[in-house]
C-alpha cells in the first residue's frame, strides 16, 4: 500500500510532501520532506563516484590504440554507474535527499597510490546555488588520466516518479601511455528516474541514452531500459562503440551487475561486484569551513542522531548566514569569486566535440566551468 516503507509518524509529512511535488517548478533542493528521507551528506560530495574504481580510471591510458582507449573509458563510465546511482539504497535504504550546497562549499579528497597506479585527487567546489551547480575536477598525474566536469539537475514530477534531467558534462583528458598525442572524451550524462515515491522507498532507474563523444572520432552511445525491455533485468544497458556509420562493437547486461561484449553469452565486459574504493578525506577538525563535511557536521550529526530539532536550527544558521553574505556582495557591487574553477559560457572543449557527435544527442553549445589549475 501506498507509504508503506515510510515511518508510522511520518506518514503525513510524506502524503503532504507528495502533493508538494506537484507543484515543483524544476528545482527539488527548495523542497522540505520529511526527515526519515533526509540525507547526512552533501550533493558536494557525490563527484567522488566518478572515481571509487581508480585503477580502472588510471588504466585508460594504457590502451594499445584509439578504439583500446574508446572501449576503457566506457569500460570506466559503467563502472561508476553503481556506486552513483545505487550507493544511498544500499548504505541508508533508499534514495534520500542529500543536502543542498552552498555557494562556495568544497570538497577535497584523495585515493592514494596502491601498486604504483598514482594519486588521483579530488576537487569539488558549488560555482552556483540558484540553480544548485556542481564542478570538479579528478586528476591521476602519473596516469596521464584527468576529468573535468559540472553537474545540475531539472527535475519534474509525473505523479508517481520524479524525471531528472541531469544539466552539465564532463571532459575526459587521457595522455596514451604508448606515446600518442592527447585525446579527449565528452561524457553527456543520463536522465533518471526515481522510482517507488508512493511506496516511501525511493530508488533510481536510467533512463534514455548519453554518449561518449571521443577526439579520435569513436563515439560511445549508451541506451539504458528498466524491468521489463532488453532482459526483464532491472538497471540494464546496451551499448555500442562506432566510428562514423560503423558499429565496431556492442555490449550489453546490467550496470549494477555483470555486462558482456558482444551479445548475453559474449566474454564478460565489465563485473561491478569489484569492490569499490571510498574517497579518503580529512578529518573534520583539519577541514576548512568551507569544506563540506566541517560546513554541515552538525546537521549531519542531527539527522544521523535523529535530532531533527537540530538538524533544522543548524541549517537555518547556514541558510541565514548564506542570505546575508548575498545581501552583503549585492550593497557592495561584488560578486562571490570561486575559488577552483572559472566560469566560460562556451566550453570549448564542448563545442568541438559535441560537433563530432553526429545524432544530436546534445546541444552544440553549453556554458563550463573551467579549473584552474591550482591543485
Ligand atoms: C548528482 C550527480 C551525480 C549523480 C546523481 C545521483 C543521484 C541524484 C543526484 C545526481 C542529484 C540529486 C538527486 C539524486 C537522487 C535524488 C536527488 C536527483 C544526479 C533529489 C534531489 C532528491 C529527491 C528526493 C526524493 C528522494 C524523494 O553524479
Amino acid at each position: 500500500t501506498k507509504g508503506a516503507d515510510v515511518p508510522e509518524e511520518q506518514k503525513a509529512g510524506w502524503t503532504s510532501f507528495i502533493k508538494s511535488l506537484a507543484k515543483m517548478t524544476g528545482d527539488l533542493s527548495s523542497m522540505t520532506a520529511p526527515p526519515f528521507i533526509l540525507s547526512p551528506v552533501s550533493l558536494t560530495e557525490f563527484p567522488a563516484y566518478w572515481c571509487e574504481h581508480p585503477q580502472v580510471f588510471a588504466q585508460i591510458s594504457e590502451g594499445k590504440n584509439e578504439f583500446e582507449r574508446t572501449e576503457l573509458v566506457l569500460k570506466w563510465f559503467i563502472c561508476t554507474l553503481k556506486g552513483q546511482y545505487t550507493t544511498r539504497n544500499e548504505k541508508m535504504g533508499s534514495e534520500k535527499k542529500p543536502l543542498n550546497p552552498v555557494l562556495g562549499e568544497l570538497f577535497y579528497g584523495v585515493w592514494p597510490d596502491v601498486n604504483g597506479r598514482g594519486e588521483t585527487r579530488l576537487i569539488v567546489e558549488q560555482v552556483s546555488h540558484h540553480p544548485p551547480i556542481t564542478a570538479y575536477y579528478i586528476e591521476n598525474k602519473k596516469a596521464g588520466v584527468k576529468l573535468q566536469g559540472h553537474s545540475g539537475q531539472k527535475t519534474a514530477f509525473t505523479g508517481t516518479a520524479i524525471n531528472v534531467k541531469q544539466s552539465g558534462h564532463a571532459v575526459l583528458t587521457v595522455t596514451p601511455k604508448n606515446g600518442g598525442p592527447e585525446e579527449k572524451y565528452l561524457i553527456t550524462l543520463p536522465k533518471l528516474r526515481i522510482e517507488g515515491i508512493i511506496w516511501g522507498s525511493p530508488y533510481i532507474e536510467l533512463t534514455d541514452s548519453n554518449a561518449i563523444q571521443s577526439s579520435t572520432g569513436y563515439t560511445a552511445q549508451i541506451d539504458y531500459k528498466g524491468k521489463g525491455y532488453f532482459t526483464g533485468k532491472p538497471h540494464s544497458y546496451k551499448a555500442s562503440i562506432s566510428k562514423g556509420s560503423k558499429t565496431q562493437q556492442s555490449y550489453e547486461g546490467q550496470w549494477t551487475g555483470v555486462s558482456y561484449i558482444g551479445g548475453s553469452k559474449g566474454p564478460v565486459f565489465f563485473d561491478a561486484h569489484l569492490p569499490k574504493e571510498e574517497v579518503s578525506v580529512k578529518p573534520i577538525e583539519e577541514q576548512g569551513e568551507w569544506e563540506s563535511r566541517r560546513l554541515w557536521d552538525k546537521v549531519a550529526k542531527g539527522i544521523k542522531g535523529g535530532n531533527y530539532d537540530l538538524a533544522g536550527v543548524e541549517k537555518s544558521r547556514i541558510e541565514n548566514d548564506q542570505r546575508q553574505r548575498r545581501k552583503d556582495e549585492a550593497a557592495a557591487s561584488s560578486n562571490w569569486q570561486h575559488a577552483h574553477f572559472t566560469y566560460v559560457d562556451s566550453d570549448p572543449e564542448y563545442q568541438s566535440l559535441a560537433a563530432l557527435l553526429h545524432d544530436k544527442l546534445t546541444p552544440a553549445h553549453e556554458d563550463g566551468y573551467i579549473f584552474k589549475g591550482n591543485i
